[in-house]
């Protein structure tokens, strides 16, 4: 907690402001952990409403610490080591299956009301019968970009390869989803395991290098402060960027990855039944609703709908075309593969 602090004292990102604010007003894990009506909450950054953590908390009478990732490896490094005692968490599609053959996860203590769930939503290929997990929200990744510098709109990967814009570009610090997108701009599928394909990719990213100014999750706050205008994107974040006009976001004619992330309870899970709490809590249209409404991705519960900002339900942000959909495949458990990703991102990256 003290370093996340000091980070603050130098140049606090939004993100790290919301992660200091959650901190200081919900305690730390440590301490709170043997308190049965706790729940250790590990969720994405900008990734839930502005009440629902307090209102959840007056309607369970369940304290809520809170605390935030913006990575997936090192979430699942923290899974592996297992010391810190969440209850809760949300993990990406592709990820559910290497936590569940680990097991890092444990099934759902209860039952959940699975026909609650958009239809498409119901049986998805990760955990057909949600025993495991329930579907949080899903977005999309595309590039953010300053409209009044990148001209004309971007509709290709190509834009963040070719160096036209020079060093004013952002790369999430993901390796699926960077190293992904390097993949399809060369043709390929974003979920190749072929050591030829990833060989390619990496070429591309190590040229692109010169370019880049800083691999981040936090490409809203360079792009809103124009320090950059062009960044690999996660559509909601965009979202919440909206309050600038100067901000677009565009999905590539080649392609690009719808992502699900879903509620999953640890094997280590101090309050696996707080955690369930929360879960049931989560399903009801209301809450789903207000969890869409403050940070612009789309939530699985279809009776939300009714209760989602109007100008939300309309924006191709958070609800894409059928058209676009079609563009869009997730991201798949990359089995023995992953090794040889990691290797490449290391390199990367160094
Ligand atoms: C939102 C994080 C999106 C998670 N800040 C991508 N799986």
């Amino acid at each position: 907690m003290k370093d996340r602090l000091n980070v603050l004292s130098v140049r606090p990102t939004r993100r790290q402001f919301l992660q200091a604010a959650s901190l200081l007003s919900l305690g730390c894990l440590s301490g709170c952990l043997d308190n049965p009506k706790t729940l250790n909450f590990y969720n994405w950054s900008l990734y839930i409403g502005p009440n629902t953590v307090k209102e959840f908390e007056q309607a369970s009478g369940i304290r809520v610490n809170y605390d935030e990732c913006s990575s997936a490896d090192v979430m699942f490094a923290k899974l592996k080591i297992g010391t810190e005692g969440y209850d809760l968490i949300v993990t990406p599609d592709y990820m559910l299956r290497r936590l569940i053959r680990q097991n890092l996860v444990q099934p759902l203590p209860k039952k959940v009301p699975g026909e609650r769930l958009y239809e498409r939503l119901r049986h998805p290929p990760w955990d057909p019968n949600q025993e495991w997990s329930i579907p949080y929200l899903w977005g999309t990744v595309g590039i953010a970009y300053l409209k009044d510098r990148v001209l004309p709109a971007p509709d290709s990967w190509k834009v963040l390869f070719d160096g036209k814009y020079g060093r004013s570009i952002t790369m999430l610090d993901e390796k699926r989803d960077t190293l992904g997108a390097a993949l399809i701009s060369q043709g390929f599928s974003g979920n190749s395991v072929n050591p030829q394909e990833l060989e390619q990719a990496k070429q591309a990213l190590l040229r692109q290098k010169q370019w880049v100014r800083r691999y981040t999750s936090d490409f809203i706050d360079d792009l809103i402060r124009h320090e950059t205008s062009l960044a690999l994107a996660w559509s909601g974040d965009v979202h919440q960027a909206a309050s600038d006009p100067t901000v677009g976001y565009a999905i590539p004619k080649e392609g690009s990855f719808l992502f699900v992330d879903n509620m999953a309870i640890p094997r280590a899970a101090p309050h696996p039944d707080a955690a369930m709490q929360f879960i049931l809590y989560y399903m009801q249209p209301e809450v789903a609703a207000g969890v869409t409404n403050g940070c612009g991705y789309a939530n699985p519960i279809e009776a939300s709908e009714r209760l989602v900002r109007p100008e939300i339900l309309a924006d191709p942000l958070t609800y894409p075309s059928k058209e676009t959909m079609r563009r869009l495949v997730f991201q798949e458990d990359l089995g023995a593969g992953e090794k040889l990703w990691d290797r490449i991102w290391e390199e990367v990256k160094r």
